[in-house]
């Protein structure tokens, strides 16, 4: 009989062993993981990583980390990633040699690009030859496999004994942690794992390796910045990667307020600023629209909290011109620039760098400024697009946007993410909660693991997690939400279906027209149709409820509120819902530019 069984809750509970009379490589490794407070493991399973999985599961009795099986490593990874995009904080991917870890890649790329820490660990076959196991040993050994990912992570290492491993994972986690933090991998030698060593050792405590406490900025840095922002008549505020917590929340509202300044925000790095408040400016991030570029030409001041692109948005503002406005720039970004990964956009320019994290500046400001009357212009508020909900026929992005808004009503919820046909001003936020933002590196296929890893990390906070998906991003990772239904993890996904990878039908649209070619044939490559897969289906069959698929905008608020219902008792729900091919209109001037991804 299999004591081992998934228990109420999902966990697989082991059966209980005795105290070992002996440890192994992979114990140590493994009492440091839970010295680490990593709450959860995302793994697939592999030989190479044989001795840490055992350790886990009967020495650590799958608590503290709990393991969570997933279908995919890009899954594993993505849902540390999602998860760590709630909390801030680094939960584990345990991923194969080689083989695992390459299939990992792209979601260690996104966390890298979206500066979110993930705690990748991986393994290699013995090191040592004559330990390697006929075949499989050889092709799962490869000489330096950090090499695979050292362009986009913070740190690799491998270890070459149990006491390098402790202080190794020490390390790794501060990294992972510190300011601009970012993932991590590090690869535990099978022979390493394997290798009997007796008693354990004594071993370091976390509390001793914490990350840096947060630096100041540097006062007389402080005061020109607060000088300038005081003396403006038009200040800008770009709000991009900002923290979820709420008192920074505040005093970026506070910071706002007391110098009448606008706000610009981007749907890429989530919630930062109350989109009903008076000063929320129009939309901006990848095709800011005209009206942004506007007030980025009319701004006298700007100061840019992390925005991701800034030397982008100058020149969206004054084309090929100087820049007129002083640029304030509070970031921490330049130190995790490369020589490989241009994620680090445009050279912008600025007159003032705060080398601090962005709200630690908010924070350091505030007080330095006396509230003042707004320079401005008088401006209407803020306005969400209203409600479109179709004429009755096909349902467009903003319907559907609209429909779900309605479904779900007051319930306090976050949007785990939008899809590309989903325009950024169609979600009110209020709460820094309220939406996630993009998955850093443009990665098709990482939103149902990033929706499960933020479901599991909002689970039990009375927020219901929405994620909305793209068919084509459904469809490469549709198998991540196994993990979400075998654990009980409540989740909503809504799939913006268009039966397309859509985005390339506008680029070959594009490419059609300029070179004077049949636009009738963008379709060709790109239409997901003949057949058009089942999406309810793939919910089913792993356990969820699907709905669907909806075709028609009257059918739509009675599947989303049966969905909601369905997540409420604790389910995975998947909702296809039929769209019409066609982007929300952001802006088509912004289009026309040569915008979306
Ligand atoms: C791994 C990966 N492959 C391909 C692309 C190129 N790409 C960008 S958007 C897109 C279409 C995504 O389709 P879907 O999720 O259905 O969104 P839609 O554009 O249809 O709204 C593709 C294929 C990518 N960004 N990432
Ligand atoms: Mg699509």
């Amino acid at each position: 009989m299999n004591d081992a069984v998934a228990g109420p809750s999902g966990i697989e509970r082991p059966v209980l062993a005795n105290e070992p009379g002996d440890y192994w490589g992979s114990d140590a490794a493994a009492l440091m993981l839970r010295e680490l407070d990593l709450p959860y493991v995302a793994l697939n399973p592999g030989a190479s990583y044989r001795g840490l999985h055992d350790s886990l599961v009967n020495l650590l009795g799958n608590r503290q980390p709990q393991m969570l099986l997933c279908l995919h490593e890009e899954h594993a990874v993505a849902i540390a990633h999602g998860y760590a995009k709630v909390t801030g904080k680094p939960m584990g991917a345990i991923v194969h040699s080689n083989v695992g870890l390459m299939h990992a890649t792209m979601a260690i790329f996104d966390a890298w690009c979206d500066r979110v820490p993930v705690f990748v660990l991986g393994a290699t076959g013995p090191v040592d030859a004559a330990q390697r196991r006929p075949w499989i040993d050889w092709i799962h050994t490869a000489q330096d496999q950090g090499a695979l990912v050292r362009n986009f992570t913070k740190w690799d290492d491998q270890p070459a004994s149990v006491a390098a491993a402790a202080e190794s994972l020490l390390r790794a986690y501060r990294m992972a942690t510190t300011p601009p933090k970012g993932p991590v991998y590090i690869c535990l030698d099978a022979a390493l794992q394997e290798s009997r060593i007796g008693a354990l050792p004594p071993l370091p405590s976390a509390a001793r390796f914490r990350p840096p406490s947060a630096a100041a900025p540097d006062p007389a840095a402080l005061a020109e910045a607060a000088a300038l922002l005081q003396a403006a008549q038009r200040p800008l505020i770009l709000v991009g990667r900002t923290s979820r917590g709420e008192a920074e929340w505040q005093r970026r509202v506070q910071l706002a307020e007391a110098l009448g300044a606008i706000v610009l925000t981007d749907a890429k790095t989530g919630a930062g600023f109350p989109s009903r408040h008076q000063l929320q400016g129009p939309p901006a991030g990848n095709n800011p629209s005209e009206a942004a570029c506007a007030l980025t030409r009319q701004a006298d001041v700007i100061l840019s909290l992390d925005w991701v692109d800034l030397a982008g948005a100058l020149k969206a503002g004054w084309g090929a011109e100087p820049v007129g406005a002083k640029i304030i720039s509070a970031s921490l970004d330049h130190l995790a620039h490369n020589g490989w990964s241009m994620d680090y956009q445009g050279l912008p320019p600025i007159d003032l760098h705060l080398a601090v994290e962005p709200d630690i500046a908010v924070a350091a400001l505030l007080p330095l400024l006396k509230r003042r009357p707004p320079g401005w212009p008088e401006r209407p508020a803020a306005t969400l697009q209203p409600p479109d909900l179709g004429d009755g026929g096909a349902i467009t992005p903003l319907a559907l946007a609209a429909a779900l808004r309605e479904a779900v009503g007051s319930r306090p919820s976050c949007l785990i993410r939008g899809p590309l046909a989903w325009a950024g001003n169609t979600w009110d936020v209020a709460h820094p909660l309220d939406a996630l933002g993009g998955d850093g590196g443009g990665g098709v296929g990482a939103g149902p693991g990033m929706a499960v890893g933020a479901a599991l990390a909002l689970q039990g906070s009375g927020r219901l997690p929405v994620a909305v998906l793209g068919d084509g991003d459904f469809l490469m990772g549709a198998t991540a939400l196994w993990t979400a239904v075998h654990y009980r993890i409540p989740l909503l996904v809504v799939v913006s279906n268009n039966n397309s990878f859509f985005n390339d039908e506008l680029h070959q649209d594009r490419m059609a027209r300029q070179r004077g070619r049949p636009v009738a044939n963008r379709w060709i490559g790109q239409r997901i149709a003949d057949p058009e897969p089942d999406l309810g289906m793939l919910a089913k069959a792993q356990g969820g409820e699907g709905f669907g698929p909806i075709r028609r905008p009257d059918e739509l608020p009675r599947a989303l509120r049966a969905a909601i219902a369905c997540v409420e008792s604790g389910g995975v729900a998947v909702v296809d819902v039929r769209v019409e091919p066609g982007y929300a209109p952001i802006d088509s001037a912004a289009i026309a530019r040569g915008g979306t991804d």
